[in-house]
């Protein structure tokens, strides 16, 4: 049995005193990891090599220009590199990574548009990149694994519009996604959307001891940054969440949002059709569209719903100040 299995059916074993028992010797051996992960005596990571505040917000639009049929071309370079990467204060990984970043860019388009991306494997393994969409099968980046030091280039239209991910699909599967090889892929659809703070969440996790399970929890690699570093926003205005769930070895991971609740539009590919929630639970690789304003001011957490996730580090806050908006 893989490590996955059984860890999950001691979750799931409801009954039974040596069940119990396991169930909390495991989550008590990993507080103990979250204390020594939160006392290397750093007080925060170097944010000049990422910033998971700026992430939030940087869209990648590549190279635009506007093809003799009017149609938009979008150019996009990803380059695979091995880089180490800081999951918490001290706390190093080892990541393989699209533009040296985990998550690597989000890149953004419009429905119809003509994506071509140029990409370059300057990693010491395979990789490729595999988009979420509808596209030919050879652009499906799973047939042809990209040899350390060669290039492949994949061209399409972007379609539907919603919220999508790309990810490595090279084998082991499990491992390339672990390691870092994720990122948003937002296709706008054609009238836009309602004019909002948008923001790109990618939950993840991190394996830094080898033991099949991660240690660390966070959105966008960073354990506690958003609770270090509250995410402003103003009364009234509408923000929008990209969610998506990138955690490796654990099936589900959750977003609960405190003292609100939000329109949930599921892989963001309907408008109109919502569900309004204040939690919502996404399997590896799905992902969501959430909306909501907020009423009253002050600070709201938003985290996982699984304790041991939030206690890990998939834990933020939202400070709400008074609107400066006309
Ligand atoms: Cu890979």
């Amino acid at each position: 049995m893989s490590s996955v299995s059984r860890r999950n059916l001691i979750r799931s074993s409801v009954a039974g005193a040596v069940g119990l028992a396991t169930s909390a010797s495991v989550i008590s051996r990993r507080k103990g990891e979250i204390k020594s992960f939160v006392d290397t005596g750093k007080a925060d990571v170097d944010t000049s090599k990422f910033d998971p505040t700026s992430y939030l917000t940087s869209f990648d639009y590549g190279v635009s220009s506007v093809l003799p049929s009017g149609q938009t071309q979008r150019e996009y370079n990803i380059t695979a590199t091995d880089q180490e990467i800081e999951v918490a204060p001290g706390v190093y990984f080892n990541a393989w990574t699209y533009n040296g970043t985990v998550p690597g860019p989000t890149i953004r388009c419009t429905e119809g548009d003509r994506l071509k991306v140029n990409f370059y494997n300057a990693g010491s393994h395979p990789h490729t990149i595999h988009f979420h969409g509808i596209h030919a099968s050879n652009m499906d980046g799973v047939f042809e694994p990209v040899q350390p030091g060669e290039s492949f280039f994949y061209e399409f239209d972007a379609a539907p519009m919603g919220f999508h991910l790309y990810h490595c699909h090279a084998r082991p599967l499990k491992r390339h996604l672990h390691k870092g090889l994720y990122g948003a892929f937002i296709i706008d659809p054609p009238e836009g959307r309602p004019e909002a703070k948008e923001l790109v969440m990618l939950m993840n996790g991190f394996d830094t001891n080898f033991d099949g399970e991660n240690e660390v929890y966070a959105v966008n690699s960073v354990a506690f940054h958003y609770e270090k570093h509250p995410i402003d926003i103003q009364q009234g205005e509408l923000v929008r969440v990209y969610c998506g769930n990138m955690t490796e070895f654990d099936l589900l991971n959750s977003f609960h949002l405190h003292g609100n609740m939000f329109k949930l539009y599921r892989t963001g590919t309907d408008l109109d059709r919502h569900e309004l929630t204040d939690t919502v639970m996404l399997c590896q690789g799905e992902r969501a569209v959430l909306e909501f304003k907020y009423e009253h001011l002050g600070k709201f957490m938003f985290h996982a719903h699984q304790s041991e996730f939030a206690e890990l580090g998939w834990m933020g806050v939202f400070n709400v100040k008074e609107s400066t908006l006309a």
